[in-house]
């Protein structure tokens, strides 16, 4: 998350945009997404919501090579009125939220080095595209990222930001699914890691608890490793009507005179799907 004030490089536009200058890309680069997409494309099925794996194939983006965001926003925009725009990175929250109110995702251009293969710091195009884009091909979900884009401009008005940037985090990024009896993978953090595709559905360790926005918003998170809670919706149309049915407002004045909770924190009013061992975070800090 950008708390710390970042500054536009002298080639962006004012909103931040960059060309995504796909000619630049090496072959290197491409082998890169290459040998990420075949990972995650091989053991995703049947463990990400059939939504996401449906969005790669009516993207075209099981075609080799990391994708020209020109064609990816011509069949978006078709979809679902979605774009996908480059960024150098990280942009300030209010320019983050304009392009989400205006159906623009931000994705960075640049890909990964091989050092980096499981874990970076920074978003990369394989986390930004492989990760969000599928989904903004479903109608209620690309609604979703519009809704929260509004509510991010409104949020920043309140003061109320992290509130925000918390459901984000646990939707969006590290939302898990209820699809009949199972749970499917539907966030980009997930399903863009291959650790985590593993680990949020079939380890013991962490938390699985059923949404509720008030929790999410009190809910701090770990951007340095696998998360200790996961949070799971019912449903996408669910999802969206959690957002676009209610005034946040009174919630934030609330959420203000309660504590916030921590990352492994299960409350007895919480709808408890698995109760984590946390063996997981245990074993790291012997
Ligand atoms: N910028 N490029 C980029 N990608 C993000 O996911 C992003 C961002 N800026 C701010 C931000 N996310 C978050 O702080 C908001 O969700 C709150
Ligand atoms: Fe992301």
């Amino acid at each position: 998350m950008a708390n710390e004030p970042l500054i536009r490089p002298i080639e962006a536009a004012p909103d931040w945009t960059v060309p995504q200058d796909w000619d630049a890309y090496t072959p290197q680069d491409h082998a890169m997404w290459d040998r990420l997409f075949e990972r995650q494309a091989s053991m995703l099925p049947g463990r990400a919501v059939s939504e996401f794996t449906d969005g790669l194939d009516v993207l075209r983006m099981t075609r080799k090579g990391i994708p020209d965001f020109a064609e990816l926003s011509d069949r978006l925009m078709k979809l679902t009125g979605w774009q996908v725009v480059a960024v150098p990175g990280l942009v300030p929250d209010r320019v983050f939220f304009e392009h989400l109110a205006n159906r623009r995702f931000v994705a960075a251009r640049f890909i990964r080095s091989p050092e980096q293969l499981d874990y970076l710091q920074e978003p990369d195009v394989f986390h930004d595209v492989f990760g969000h884009v599928p989904l903004l091909a479903h109608p209620v979900f690309a609604d979703y990222m519009q809704a929260y884009g509004e509510g991010g401009l409104k949020a920043d008005g309140l003061g109320a930001i992290e509130y925000l940037a918390r459901l984000y985090w646990y939707t969006v990024e590290f939302g898990l699914i209820r699809q009949g009896d199972a749970l499917k993978l539907y966030g980009a953090g997930i399903v863009s890691s291959h650790g985590e595709s593993l680990f949020a559905l079939d380890d013991a360790s962490p938390n699985r608890l059923g949404f509720d926005l008030k929790r999410v918003m009190r809910t701090r998170y770990r951007i340095d490793d696998y998360q200790q809670s996961y949070f799971v919706i019912d449903s996408f149309d669910d999802l969206l009507n959690h957002t676009t049915q209610m005034d946040f407002t009174p919630l934030y004045r609330e959420l203000e005179s309660l504590t916030d909770l921590d990352v492994d924190t299960v409350l007895p009013e919480d709808k408890v799907l698995n109760r984590g061992t946390q063996a997981y975070v245990r074993a790291k800090m012997l």
